[in-house]
């Protein structure tokens, strides 16, 4: 009788809470895509869009640089790789805040550079004075022994691994990172963001841990973001520990409801966030809007 109150029980909160990737069949969660936007008086733009030229390459090249890294992990059990973009003038004569930029359910280390050209968006920000100078690590988020995305990224043991990089991204990646470049290494000077999967890790990992990230940005969050009330339970203690909380959504994104949902709980408990709503769908244009407008106000 237990047993089944139980898993009746558990049933039921699934469906309001997180969805966990690790048990949905594939079919199931591309379902997601297709859910009904119904947008509310406060789902609206908060940002205009970025300046044409917001991506393109300047004249004369970059002025940071793109670096990589390999490192070991634990979890995994292998050497990871990750991609580094160092601010224009990089000098290990002074510190750096870190902003960790994850991918989404089909990408990896290469996909923020690759699709939003995320480097040159933020080399144009930074050598126009318009972004403080941080350094950007891009990893891979699929934290698997093979981390592909393979034939069927939404395979559950393949989603699986974005849960399993909490662990790889705090004990190995940011001890990896802190350890090769010049970093400040405190809360104030540590974000966490990302796109889909990777908003979702980015709310689950980084509100689930203010000790490690002042500032957190989720861009078309994953159906993986846990419930509001798991990501701040104490809205009280968050309204005066974050730094920057900066959630965003495409109106043409069948995703938006988890957005929607952080997004109200947040504001019906006054806890300090941007809620950027733009005309985009599930697509690299709100991605790297967002970005845009997100790495403008970091680390002020
Ligand atoms: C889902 C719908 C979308 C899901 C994941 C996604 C694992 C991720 C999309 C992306 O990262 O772009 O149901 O479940």
């Amino acid at each position: 009788m237990k047993t089944v109150f139980l898993s009746i029980f558990s049933c039921l909160t699934l469906a309001l809470a997180q969805e966990r990737p690790e048990e949905v069949s594939p079919e199931r969660a591309r379902e997601n895509f297709a859910r009904p936007v119904v947008l509310a008086a406060d789902d609206v733009r908060l940002f205009p869009e970025p300046p044409i030229n917001y991506r393109e390459a300047q004249g004369g090249g970059l002025k940071g640089r793109l670096d990589s890294l390999d490192y070991p992990s634990a979890v995994t059990g292998t050497r990871r790789k990750a991609q580094v973009y160092l601010p224009p003038g990089y000098t290990d004569a002074k510190k750096y805040p870190v902003l960790y930029l994850l991918h989404g359910i089909g990408g990896d280390e290469q996909e923020w550079t690759r699709l939003m050209k995320a480097h040159i968006i933020l080399d144009r920000l930074m050598s126009e004075g318009k972004a403080v100078p941080f350094i950007t690590v891009f990893p891979n988020g699929r934290a698997l022994a093979d981390d592909s995305p393979g034939s069927n990224p939404f395979e559950p043991h393949k989603a699986a691994g974005f849960a399993m990089f909490e662990k790889d991204l705090l004990d190995h990646l940011i001890p990896a990172v802190e350890g090769r470049f010049s970093t400040f290494t405190d809360r104030e000077h540590r974000a966490l963001a990302g796109l889909s999967m990777g908003g979702g890790q980015s709310l689950n990992f980084g509100l689930g841990h203010p000790e490690f990230f002042g500032s957190v940005g989720a861009f078309s969050a994953a159906p993986n973001t846990r419930s509001p009330e798991q990501l701040v339970p104490e809205p009280a203690v968050t309204r005066v520990r974050i730094r920057l909380l900066y959630i965003s959504c495409g109106n043409k994104d069948g995703l938006i409801n988890f957005s929607q949902r952080t997004h109200r709980y947040l504001r019906d408990h006054h806890v300090p966030h941007l809620w950027n709503v733009d005309d985009h769908g599930h697509d690299a244009e709100t991605w790297g809007s967002n970005l845009y407008h997100f790495a403008q106000r970091l680390f002020l």
